[in-house]
């Protein structure tokens, strides 16, 4: 008799792309995942492909092998993986999962490579799966929730489950799985609430989770919490950016906080999604808490600086206002806070981009704490309402098959695709968009001492000179650039590209470590 527990291999083809594993974040949907495998007796086996290589692959007769997909890249490389799969025993069924798969079951189903799709929630889909191909009963997909298959090519779409009881999930996730060196992490994510009741047309959440926010109880994210600090006492930052806004009660953040004063704790640092709306339900009491035992840093969606373009086009239900004076207050609490901001929109006039701008311009001008992470390109992802209206509107042609899903490269589309703007319009918006995503605006030397000053970068001086070089470097340019409004023929990128490209071989460290002793690297 074969004693030998079923495995699974389940892997994230994010690209590689990380230099220092403290910044890394852990693939969460695939740790739900695996936890629920677990609880059912099989043994999980992840690759994680922004820190494994997938030469570490091993290739196994597994029950199956399940991938994650956003839509994007991410579905090449793992078609990639999905292939060699293929190649080594065509018998091992194929798994995917994540919003891309869950927004396009039946287009996904119809390549070749994949056998089944799970649509929005996994943990519960995933078990009943497992079961059925322990059994090797085919009969049994039907009854499914939240399953698409395929069945001697014919494809079949089961109904979708309700969402889950955030209580009833598991609070310890195998994180152990993931190839990092768990003694040396210092930022862990938790997980605290899905989905969103708001509207925005950009937006997966409408159509994956129909509006519907779910949140763990404040008294179990204590008990994560507390399991995570002790278990990983390197552990100095906590990530809530795994889910889509933290606040929407503020009571819950509150009996949180309390509880973490209560018990005391330690000081973390910590990042979540807040909307500015929701910022005026937040009140003072809970701030100057949060400011007194942590060390927060906020990320809000600003969007747009032209209300026009907030209330018709992005449908974002917030104002202008709301954001001027959600800064002011959050400076005033001196809270860390980022937002983002999108450009390319459709019917998004030159006029309405610069309201944009200005208003970035006011806010660096009024706020210290406040900075942006980028100003974005649109792009129309599958299932939202902007992406029906460049379809509809503005003869938008997307993607027909997973892998044309594969080359959509986000923020990143050719001008030509882009039917719903001006080629003007959408040149500019790129040169805007590229200037945005290195450094930040008006960083003053305040940022790099707040940097260097951070125990997470100690060990790291050389990369510390080259972000101190950059820093000085981009803010030159970036005053410059927002003082005269003139974002086109971004060199400077160019130029930073040129110098990493030189450090990624160490050429450049070995000539600092030559010329400049006293940085020389502790890696
Ligand atoms: C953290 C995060 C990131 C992180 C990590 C991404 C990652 N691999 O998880 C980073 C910062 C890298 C990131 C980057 C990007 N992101 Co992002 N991100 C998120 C965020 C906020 C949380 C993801 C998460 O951990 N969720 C929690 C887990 C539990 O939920 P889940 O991932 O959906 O997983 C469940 C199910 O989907 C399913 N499932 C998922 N995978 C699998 C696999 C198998 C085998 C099975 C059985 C089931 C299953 O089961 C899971 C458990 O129930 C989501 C929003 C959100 N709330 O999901 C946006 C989101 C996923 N990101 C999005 C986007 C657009 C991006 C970017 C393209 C942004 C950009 N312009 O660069 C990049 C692309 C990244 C890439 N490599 O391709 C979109 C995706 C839209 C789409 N159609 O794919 C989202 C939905 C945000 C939004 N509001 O639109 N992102
Ligand atoms: S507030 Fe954020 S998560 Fe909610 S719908 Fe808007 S963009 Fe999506």
């Amino acid at each position: 008799m074969n004693n030998k527990k079923p495995s699974v291999l389940l892997v994230n083809p994010e690209e590689y792309n990380i230099s220092n594993m403290n910044s890394c974040r852990f693939p969460v949907s695939l740790l739900y995942i695996a936890g629920s495998l677990e609880s059912i007796d099989i043994e999980v086996n992840i690759v994680d492909l922004k820190i494994n290589t997938i030469d570490e692959i091993v290739f196994d007769d597994y029950l199956f092998v399940g991938i994650t997909m956003l839509t994007g890249k991410m579905i090449k490389e793992g078609l990639n993986v999905l292939q060699l799969f293929k190649d080594y025993n065509p018998d091992i069924p194929t798994v995917i999962g994540g919003v891309h798969p869950t927004l396009l079951a039946e287009q996904s189903l119809k390549n070749e490579l994949v056998d089944f799709v799970v649509m929005g929630e996994g943990e519960e889909t995933i078990k009943e799966l497992s079961n059925a191909l322990l059994l090797n009963d085919v009969n049994l997909f039907q009854d499914i929730k939240g399953l698409a298959y395929k069945v001697d090519n014919k494809i079949h779409i089961n109904s979708g489950r309700v969402p889950s009881n955030m209580d009833e999930l598991p609070i310890h996730l195998p994180y152990h799985l993931i190839g990092h060196d768990l003694s040396q992490v210092k930022l862990l994510p938790l997980h605290t609430s899905r989905g969103c009741p708001f509207r925005c047309a950009f937006c997966y959440n409408v159509a994956v989770n129909e509006r519907k926010y779910r949140t763990k109880s404040a008294s179990l994210v204590i008990q994560e919490l507390d399991y995570i600090l002790k278990k990983y006492p390197n552990v100095i930052t906590i990530d809530f950016q795994a889910e889509d806004e933290f606040f929407i009660y503020p009571k819950r953040i509150k009996q949180l906080f309390e509880a973490i004063e209560e018990q005391k704790i330690k000081k973390i640092h910590w990042s979540a999604f807040l909307r500015w709306d929701t910022l005026s339900r937040v009140d003072d009491d809970l701030l100057n808490l949060i400011y007194e035992i942590s060390f927060p840093v906020f990320s809000l969606g600003s969007e747009s600086g032209n209300q026009r373009v907030l209330d018709e086009i992005i449908i974002k239900d917030i104002k202008i206002n709301q954001i001027i004076e959600g800064t002011l207050r959050l400076t005033e609490k001196k809270i860390n806070h980022i937002s983002s901001f999108m450009c390319c929109l459709p019917t998004e006039s030159l006029d309405e981009l610069k309201d944009t701008l200005k208003l970035v311009r006011h806010l660096y001008e009024e706020s210290l704490y406040f900075s942006i992470n980028g100003i974005f390109m649109f792009n129309p992802i599958p299932g939202t309402h902007l992406f029906d209206r460049v379809v509809k509107d503005f003869n938008f042609n997307p993607p027909q098959n997973l892998i044309d899903w594969g080359d959509y490269e986000m923020g990143m589309l050719p001008i030509d695709a882009i039917t719903w703007q001006t080629k003007r319009h959408a040149l500019f918006c790129q040169d805007l968009s590229n200037w945005a995503k290195l450094g930040k605006p008006f960083a003053y030397f305040r940022t790099y001492n707040d940097f260097i000053n951070d125990p997470k970068h100690k060990n790291t001086i050389n990369d510390t000179f080259f972000n101190f070089l950059k820093y000085i470097f981009m803010s030159a340019i970036q005053r410059l650039r927002y003082k005269t409004m003139f974002f086109k023929y971004p060199f400077e990128f160019e130029l930073i590209r040129q110098i990493e490209r030189l450090q990624q071989p160490k050429r450049l460290q070995r000539l600092i470590n030559k010329f400049f002793p006293a940085f020389k690297s502790q890696m």
